[in-house]
């Protein structure tokens, strides 16, 4: 089906508004399902509860949102194994105060605090390949990389030329590069120029490679952008956005009826690249993409824009790379953007196959690999399951393709099935990432927690069947659900993997480097630091280095230093380093943090400041 007229419905839009503008007070709160028993379940639905002592069958990655981190959760019994600081600092772990993870915070900008929105897992000819999970800052525009060996943030990239990275996924099938996709429109370079016109700000696509975790190229447009997905053949990479109108004002923003769809063609912008044909900006090549850019003229132009109602929010590339759809979030619709036949249009609006009518506030899609799409709608507060193909045969606005609708508690933004993002989903479980909770969970006090909830989406027949809520702390944002089996984490770390000599017992040294320098090496072990004391004087700079000699699992220490405002984390086999000053003569109780045995509490050294003379 070709759709003659992409135009939103005026009463739609207006519908849209008026509902948008009253979020902060009421959500919709109708036909609530009082079962939310922690997996007892009335159709289809395995049971939820995953008894004591077993394992879950899959690892679920959300993010922190603005706490600046990623949640583990286990599924579907929902229970949050662990938490990965990023963007943030976690004394628990030592992130921020030892030598290595400090320098990298600092290095990406020094900011304490980040926006964590959509974490995506690497993978290998479109499966999950279990080595690394990424994840944006929508506040300063950063990519990060996390290690699922080790459950730890590894490198930070501090990506130029972007204000405001929202939308965060890789390019298909393995992962060739990261994208950043740059939401705020500001000045490139944004050096003081342009500050008055905004019809100067632009916004960019940052590739990033995820083995160097630098950008490799970008691409600037018209436009704001919003979220991203990759195509799973490597060719076209889709965004979403508002503000097409380069308004600065949130009525300038909003006034037309229409926005983009960028479909980015990777292969072309690489020759572009290759061919020269860029700009070098804060030292990295950016190629113009705008719609009057010589590149967007010929029959190979490095950006499609598909002119999309209205504000389009989410977008997703099916599982058999068939389709990538995008959310109209302030119209009742999505659309259906047929991939091939991207390829062949003049017009990239005629790849628009369909555009099912499926609620108020549409936002982020989900697959189960059987053919259905779920959408969040945010206004509405339900999950709404559609057949993506009938939509493609129905008229444009049908409700038809609408196989049913479930409840939730409230206002979700995003949702995520399980392997969703792979080419093969499980089509089991469901998560809906509900902004408010309001009555669901005990009062405590006028900050609520989200709800995180679990609904099964294995049995068509039944339907879909809401099993579980989960309070979160703000605010997921979105999530990546992986099979348990396709994650391997070391159990204790290889000394081989750190850069600093491993201290064993009896090794241990302290000495002076400089005249006003200490270096301490030394070892930690149940129930001792390599130490009992350590003496230096007033004003010496301490690089202190400690090994956990520990071969057991699960046996941590760590170093605190009290009024040094120092406590970092050793995990058995690893070595972490902090550098501090000596600057206050007297005794500090050196002591470790974790309870890792009966004579913990004896667990302690004394750091002695000798005063200057
Ligand atoms: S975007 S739900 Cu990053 Cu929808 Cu938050
Ligand atoms: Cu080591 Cu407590």
């Amino acid at each position: 089906m070709i759709l003659p007229n992409l135009g939103m419905e005026r009463r739609d839009f207006m519908k849209a508004g008026a509902v948008a503008g009253a979020l902060g007070g009421l959500a919709g709160c109708t036909g609530m399902l009082d079962d939310n028993s922690g997996g007892q379940t009335t159709n289809g639905a395995p049971n939820a509860h995953v008894p004591p002592g077993e394992l879950d069958e899959y690892y679920a990655f959300l993010s922190g949102g603005h706490s600046g981190d990623i949640r583990v959760l286990g599924l579907p019994s929902m229970r949050e194994i662990m938490k990965i600081p990023v963007f943030n600092h976690e004394s628990a772990r030592g992130y921020g105060f030892d030598d290595k993870s400090r320098e990298m915070l600092e290095e990406a900008g020094g900011y304490t605090w980040g926006d964590t929105h959509h974490p995506r897992v690497s993978q290998t000819d479109n499966d999950y390949d279990g080595r690394w999970a990424f994840v944006n800052d929508k506040a300063n525009g950063r990519m990060a990389r996390i290690d699922l060996q080790y459950f730890e943030t590894d490198a930070i990239c501090n990506i130029p030329n972007q204000q405001g990275t929202h939308g965060a996924c890789c390019v298909l099938p393995d992962t060739k590069y990261v994208i950043g996709v740059g939401e705020f429109r500001a000045p490139i370079p944004n050096d003081g120029r342009d500050v008055d016109d905004p019809s100067e700000y632009g916004s960019v696509f940052a590739a990033i490679n995820p083995e160097t975790m630098n950008v490799e190229w970008e691409v600037l447009v018209d436009g704001n952008m919003d979220n991203g997905d990759g195509g799973k053949e490597g060719k076209w990479f889709f965004t979403t956005g508002y503000n097409s109108e380069e308004g600065v004002t949130e009525s300038e923003m909003t006034r037309s009826d229409r926005d983009m769809v960028k479909a980015f063609n990777i292969p072309a912008i690489e020759a572009a690249v290759e061919a020269g044909n860029y700009e070098t900006i804060n030292e990295v090549p950016v190629v113009d993409g705008r719609q009057d850019s010589s590149l967007n003229q010929g029959d190979d132009p490095i950006v499609k824009y598909i002119p999309t109602p209205k504000s389009p929010h989410g977008v997703s590339v099916t599982p058999d790379n068939k389709y990538a759809i995008a959310s109209g979030k302030l119209d009742p619709t999505a659309s259906v953007i047929d991939i091939e036949a991207l390829d062949e249009v003049s017009d990239p609006e005629e790849a628009i196959v369909g555009r099912p009518r499926l609620g108020m506030g549409p936002l982020h899609t989900a697959y189960d690999g059987r053919g259905h799409a779920y959408t969040t709608l945010f206004i509405d507060s339900q999950v709404v399951k559609w057949d993506i193909e009938a939509a493609v045969e129905a008229e444009a606005m049908s409700e038809d393709p609408v196989v049913e609708k479930i409840d939730v508690h409230y206002n979700p933004g995003h949702l995520i099935a399980s392997e969703s993002y792979t080419s093969d989903p499980e089509g089991d479980w469901l998560i809906s990432l509900n902004k408010l909770s309001k009555d669901r969970f005990l009062p405590v006090g006028p900050m609520h927690p989200e709800n995180d909830q679990l609904i099964y989406i294995g049995d068509d027949e039944n339907g879909m069947e809401l099993v579980k809520d989960k309070p979160s702390y703000a605010e997921p944002h979105d999530a990546s659900i992986v099979q348990a089996d396709k994650i391997e984490p070391a159990k204790v770390y290889d000394p081989e993997d750190i850069d600093l000599e491993y201290t064993g017992a009896g090794d241990e040294t302290i000495e002076r480097v400089a005249d006003d320098r200490v270096e301490v090496k030394m070892y930690s072990m149940r129930n001792e630091f390599g130490f009992p004391e350590i003496t230096v004087k007033e004003g010496d700079t301490v690089e202190m280095q400690v090994t956990n000699i520990e071969q057991t699992s699960d046996i941590l220490h760590s170093l605190v230093i009290p009024e040094h405002d120092i406590n970092i984390k050793m995990a058995p086999q690893e070595t972490t380093k902090v550098t501090f000053e000596a600057d206050d003569p007297g005794v500090y109780w050196m002591y470790c943090g974790f309870f890792c045995s009966a004579l913990h509490l004896e667990m302690r050294s004394r750091l002695i400041v000798q005063p200057e003379d």
